[in-house]
This record gives structure tokens, sequence and C-alpha cells, in this order.
């Protein structure tokens, strides 16, 4: 891990917007789905990722769901349900109430929160096919009152035997009951756009690999899409008093995710920093994924060396991380000065993975700097507003003149007269 000045550190990863080869490939299943519907989805399956389906054998059955039931031991059952309770609960501190104001004049001026109808999540096979992810795509769908939550994941993520039972358990438990074994692009465009089997959505989230980013960008627009995640980041900002081994089993923990994964200490003192330094060593040695974390602490890990916690704190905020813990004597205390982070974790105890699985929050949080202006996934995600204008005669008789003023200076006749006739009618 490399020890560096602030102003020697420059964070660039590469984002990936795919080969245009890629984008051409992308758009042409994304228009043949369009085109046929199943008839796509099933050709595109059988091609790609090798499983020949009939229609009917697209949706997961109930009885699939019972059989994995079967294979997930008990202690993952009752934490993947206690965690989906405390993402429950937290997501639902985040509902909204419509609301609507009455004038003395007898206007009515309002705001109307609905539910979206229907929303697809995408699961993705490989590396990234986590249950919790799940759960945290899922649940704020569902605080948020959408009536349907519809899953697809590529058809054989558990190798021959067919999907995950892990992920079909996690789906169950958060309580989705639709569910299709369609992964890639095809996914995307049926979700989008509807096949005789796959009714269509109103938004798509969850991630997935190069061909599922660009298939979700070339339906934007017709369906809402979340926003495109990237490499997990940790920022840990600690003094003298945090535990070596504490941050840098944090650090790891999200160095192994990915290979572009970053992994970044800001600290004031330099003992600290050598101490962690050499604890990244030890304990990557021993690490299952210890190929991807090094190559992760390698390109993208540093320790930044600060003249003072006010300026790591202004680092923090520059860098605007996923994800950042505080370790220093009362991290409580620099609360307020962060100003840009998706996730703050304070104290020794709130060890990342502690929000990626169980405390509540979602772990779904915006990265590459873009905490600056998103936020993590929310039950925001998943409602639309209407506004609600009523009114009353008094209101338009005193406030019509006005309205045809602002509406004559546009060139907009038409919107004049629309409120003039009923001056007019008025005696006005
Ligand atoms: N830390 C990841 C989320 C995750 N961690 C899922 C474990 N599983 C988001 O950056
Ligand atoms: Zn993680």
């Amino acid at each position: 891990m490399k020890l560096l000045k602030p102003e020697q550190f420059g964070l660039k990863r590469e984002v990936e917007y795919g080969t245009p080869k890629q984008n051409e490939d992308a758009e042409k299943i994304v228009a043949a789905v369009k085109a046929t519907g199943d008839e796509a989805l099933l050709r595109y399956t059988e091609e790609l990722d090798r499983v020949k389906l009939t229609a009917d054998q697209l949706r997961v059955t109930e009885e699939e769901i019972q059989a994995a039931y079967a294979q997930v031991d008990q202690p993952f059952l009752d934490a993947i349900r206690e965690a989906a309770v405390n993402i429950r609960r937290f997501h639902e501190k985040q509902l909204r109430n419509s609301w609507m104001d009455l004038s003395p004049d007898g206007t009515m001026l309002g705001q109307i929160i609905r539910p979206l109808k229907r929303v697809g999540v995408y699961v993705p096979g490989g590396k990234a096919a986590y249950p919790s992810s799940v759960l945290m795509n899922v649940i704020p769908a569902q605080v948020a009152g959408v009536p349907e939550i519809v899953m697809v994941t590529p058809p054989a993520t558990g190798g021959k035997e067919g999907i995950d039972p892990f992920i079909l358990v996690a789906a169950a438990e958060a309580g989705v009951k639709e569910l299709y074994r369609v992964g890639g692009a095809q996914a995307i465009a049926a979700l989008a756009y509807g096949t005789e089997t796959i009714a269509p959505v109103d938004k798509i989230c969850g991630p997935g690999n190069i061909y599922v980013a660009l298939a979700k960008r070339a339906v934007y627009g017709v369906v809402d899409i979340d926003s495109i995640a990237g490499p997990s980041e940790i920022v840990v900002l600690a003094d003298d008093t945090a535990d070596p081994a504490y941050i840098a089993a944090d650090l790891l923990s999200q160095a192994e995710h990915d290979e572009m994964a970053s992994a970044i200490l800001v600290t004031a003192s330099e003992q600290l920093a050598q101490a962690v330094i050499a604890e990244v060593d030890i304990q990557l040695e021993s690490l299952p994924r210890v190929d991807i974390a090094r190559a992760s602490i390698e390109q993208y890990g540093a320790v930044l060396l600060t003249d003072s916690i006010e300026e790591g704190i202004n680092v923090v905020n520059q860098l605007a991380p996923e994800h950042l813990e505080i370790m220093t004597e009362d991290p409580m205390s620099l609360l307020s000065f962060i100003e840009n982070a998706g996730a703050i974790f304070l104290g020794p105890y709130s060890s990342e993975p502690v929000g990626d699985y169980f405390a509540g929050p979602n772990h779904i949080i915006p990265t590459n700097g873009t905490a600056r202006f998103s936020s993590p996934v929310n039950v925001d995600d998943f409602i639309k507003k209407s506004s609600m204008i009523l009114y009353s005669k008094q209101a338009l008789l005193d406030h019509g003149h006005k309205i045809m003023t602002l509406a004559r200076h546009e060139g907009l006749e038409g919107h004049a007269r629309a409120i003039e006739v009923r001056l007019t009618k008025e005696g006005q």
C-alpha cells in the first residue's frame, strides 16, 4: 500500500461504457426482444446462457422455491430474516406523506405520493450474485408500496442445477412472488418492453455485467433505471487511537469485492499509517480472495498522510467516498463536517460489513465521487409525485389577469384566452 501526501494522489478509475461492439450487441438484442418478444428472449437464452427453455419454463415455480429452502442452512436463513427485518424498519422511516394545503380563497394545492406499479429487479450471476443485494433492492420498493415486484436472474447461476438457491430464498424472504430465469441484455429488454410471458415494468434496478448496463442505458426513457454502481470504495479517517488491525481488515473487506475496488486510509498519524500498511500485508496473505484484494490494494489502495484531522476531513469531502469509516477519539464530533459520503460508519465497532449486511441502511450507495449529489437506494426511488391544483372561482378572478400577462408575454394567446373566457363569463 502506498503512503502518499494527499496532493500526490489522484483517484482515477476508468468508468466502463463498453466498446462500440458491446454497445452494438446489446442494442441488437434489445431490438430483437422488442420486436419478437419471447421468441428472441428464448433464442438468446439458448445462445448466450446455453440453456434451452420453452416460454412456460421461464417462470420459477413455487416448487423450485420450496426446493431452494431445503438447500440453504438454518443459520443463513435466520440471519437473512433478521437482516430483512432491520432493512425494512430502516426504510420505513423514509416514507413520506402526500400533502394538501387549503388557502382562505378556496384554492387547494398538494402533492400526491404514489408507488410505482411494477418494478423489475435484475440479479446477476457470477461473482456479484449477492443474496444481500436482493434484499437491498426489493425491500425499499416494497416499503414504498410497489404492488408488483418481479425478479429476473440468469438461468444457471448455480451451475447445472439452475438458479442459486440462496438467491431464490433471499427473494422469497423479501417477498418476491414473480421470478423469471432470464439474464443479460435480453432480460432487460423483456422487462422494458414486455413479452408474451413477462409483463413490462416501470423501473429496472439491480447490477449486472456490461451488457446488462448497456441494455439498461438503451431502454432508459421507456422505463426508469437506477444509477449504475461502480466498484466498491472505502475511506477510513483515523487518528492514533484507532486499532490498525481493525482498519486493515475493513480496508480489505472492500478490496476483496473487485480488482477495481478502492480502499484508502486518511490519517495525520504516521505511526498509524505504517502500522496499517504492515497489517494489510499480513492479513492479505490469508484472505481466500487474495488475488482480487491484492490487485485492488496495489492499484487503487493508498494511505494519505495529512497534516491535521481538518485536512483529512477536506480530503474525505473531495473523495466523496461510497463508504466512510471514522475511527477517531470522538467520531461523533466530526460528523457534521462530513459533507460528501454515501454512508458514514462511526467508531471502532461499526465495521463496514455491519452496513453491507445487517444494520438496516441500504448497501447500494453512490460510487466514484457521485455521493456529492446522489444518495443510497431508498424508498424515494420507488415513488412518484403528482401535483394537485384546485383553483377556486375567487382565486381565478383575483389572479387571472397576472396569468394572462405572462402568457401574452410569451406570445401564447391561446393560454391567455383560456383564462379570459372564464373571467369574461364572470363579468370581468
Ligand atoms: N459493499 C458492497 C455491498 C456488498 N457487500 C454486498 C457484501 N455484499 C457495496 O459496495
Ligand atoms: Zn461489501
